[in-house]
């Protein structure tokens, strides 16, 4: 049974930067956050039909950073090359690029992402992940020896289908390896923002042990990964393989930080509340000191902190983004203009809200002669302030 913990409010498509004449046709739902007791599941109230999101018109892309196009290339680094691979949830092929376009498929269903690794000679199917696309990539490719997903599983409601899709579709020896947001990092961080339309679901290990288990999958390792603010890259196979240390470390762990516990989230929503007034007080400081404010990075994230702290053009006058897509467009729901970084991030700003928090490192360096003539970004992770 669901037991719903926090409620983010009215919140717009989290990627559906619009332009002025989409305003009055822009889509609303109410973002509510639950606790399964059955299988431990941190998930949204209600879903988002994955059509609105995942379309021809997506604008994610993930080799838009350093961190994530290198974080991507060492794993395919210890990746056999003559395997066979397929890669639910492609993108823009920052992934899959590494492998021979003979041994590797991808399913992509946004369009416009899946001509492009089409172009670079994939075979991809831009088409969501089902039973059914399953059983045809099996009769046209064969059993797969790898399943890869990165930022992918935790994008669909139906997570029993996904792995009984995964279990049919993998050779006897074959493995699963998907990585996303970690529930852990998730509640240690006060990152509520990883949660928003895209991301139904934030797992913990005990909770995806549960629901792949009785799927036919178990977990064998799992990796703590720095990327997208704390993720874990999740190894599974058939039940039956032996798991490593990793799996009960990390099942531990999260049962001492109380993950397996719903009055955990309800003391999370409480700090999750005190964020939204600590970000709102210090914004209204800086604006009313005369400073000049903007965001870096129209994340996701972002989408869900301006929606749901009540952030608009008034504390911030625009966002920059290096996404080509997102440039000229307004932010989902609050409508703060984006603009390109060469446009808009320069001296003249004194303070940088950083939507891209997670790539704080490459921001950091790559913005070092700004942040020595005094410029200083704002963050709300782990708690609101200058970093
Ligand atoms: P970034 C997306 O979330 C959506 P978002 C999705 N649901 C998901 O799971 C994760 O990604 C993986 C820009 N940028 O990665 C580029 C700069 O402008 O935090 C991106 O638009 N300058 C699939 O949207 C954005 O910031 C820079 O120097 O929260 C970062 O988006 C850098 C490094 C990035 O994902």
């Amino acid at each position: 049974m669901k037991k719903e913990f926090l409620d983010l409010g009215k919140q717009p498509i989290a990627n559906g930067f619009l332009y002025k004449d989409g305003i009055d046709d822009e889509y609303f739902f109410n973002l509510g956050v639950a606790f399964d007791e059955e299988t431990k599941l941190v998930t949204q109230t209600e879903y988002v039909d994955p059509k609105l999101m995942f379309n021809d018109e997506y604008v994610y892309r993930g080799s838009m950073s350093k961190t994530m196009r290198d974080h991507f290339e060492i794993l395919a680094n210890k990746i056999n090359p003559d395997c066979k691979i397929l890669e639910i949830g492609s993108n823009d092929g920052v992934f899959i690029k590494h492998f021979d376009t003979k041994n590797a498929i991808s399913v992509e269903p946004c369009g416009n992402f899946a001509k492009e690794t089409q172009k670079m000679g994939y075979t991809t199917y831009d088409e969501f992940w089902t039973q059914d696309l399953a059983n045809l990539i099996e009769f046209k490719h064969g059993k797969q020896d790898i399943i890869f997903a990165a930022n992918c599983i935790c994008h669909i409601p139906d997570l029993d289908q996904t792995f009984k899709a995964v279990e049919s579709l993998l050779s006897d020896t074959g493995t699963f390896i998907f990585e996303d947001p970690s529930l852990a990092e998730v509640i240690n961080n006060n990152s509520y923002d990883q949660i928003y339309d895209e991301h139904p679901h934030i797992f913990s290990v005990i909770a995806l042990d549960n629901l792949l288990k009785r799927n036919g999958l178990q977990i064998t390792r799992v990796e703590n990964l720095s990327v997208h603010g704390g993720s874990n890259r999740i190894f599974a196979s058939r039940i039956g393989n032996a798991a490593d240390e990793t799996v009960e470390q990390n099942k531990v762990y999260e049962r001492i930080i109380g993950l397996d516990d719903y009055i955990r989230f309800k003391r999370f929503a409480v700090r999750v509340n005190q964020s939204k007034d600590d970000l709102v007080r210090l914004l209204t400081n800086c604006k009313n000191e005369g400073k000049k404010v903007i965001s870096y990075g129209a994340t996701s994230k972002s989408t869900t902190i301006f929606n749901y702290c009540g952030i608009g053009p008034d504390l911030i006058q625009y966002i920059t983004d290096t996404t080509p897509e997102k440039q000229g467009k307004l932010s989902p729901g609050m409508h703060i203009p984006v603009i390109s970084p060469e446009q808009g991030f320069h001296e003249n700003v004194d303070y940088a809200y950083l939507g891209a928090w997670n790539f704080i490192n490459e921001i950091k360096e790559k913005e070092s002669e700004w942040i020595k003539g005094g410029g200083k970004f704002i963050s709300h992770v782990p708690i609101v302030r200058f970093v």
